[in-house]
């Protein structure tokens, strides 16, 4: 008499813990998993700066003569003060911002702009941590800037 009820008892133990098997299987893989492969957590304040920096490249930089292209040439960044960067052709010609060595950011990506900035257009980069940065412009080699990215000093 005891053996049947015990029986099933049992299966119910077994599909209970299927359930829960599957059921943090389904959390593990559409929750969890997600979540963790996803960009590193950087801070708000990081995110979305008090004020952003932009360097223009100014009329005439196509110019080897011209001293000045990249205006600021040389820009000290805070990060979550100043660490979100426009780049703004006001020139008449198109240039570009690139590195002279490869840099990423792990959260925004690899850094410089993916092809020629046109005149009247911009190119955005939030920096997320910090790390110091030597570019130029691909068709303009002597056209050169320098950013230095440190966390804010309080
Ligand atoms: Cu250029």
């Amino acid at each position: 008499m005891s053996a049947p009820t015990s029986s099933h008892a049992y299966g119910i133990g077994v599909i209970a813990i299927i359930v829960a098997l599957s059921a943090s299987i389904v959390f593990y893989t559409s929750f969890y998993l997600p979540e963790s492969l996803a960009k590193p957590s950087v801070d708000e304040h990081v995110l979305h700066p008090v004020s952003q920096t932009i360097i223009k490249m100014i009329e005439g930089s196509a110019n080897p003569e011209q001293q000045d292209n990249y205006v600021p040439k040389l820009v000290n960044l805070q990060l979550g003060i100043d660490n979100h960067v426009i780049w703004d052709n006001v020139d008449n010609t198109p240039h570009t911002v690139t590195p002279d060595h490869r840099a990423e950011d792990s959260y925004s990506g690899p850094f410089g702009s993916p092809g020629v900035i046109m005149p009247g257009d911009q190119y955005e980069f939030t920096f997320t941590e910090p790390q110091e940065i030597e570019y130029h412009c691909e068709p303009h080699p002597w056209m050169k800037g320098h950013l230095i990215v440190t966390k804010a000093r309080f």
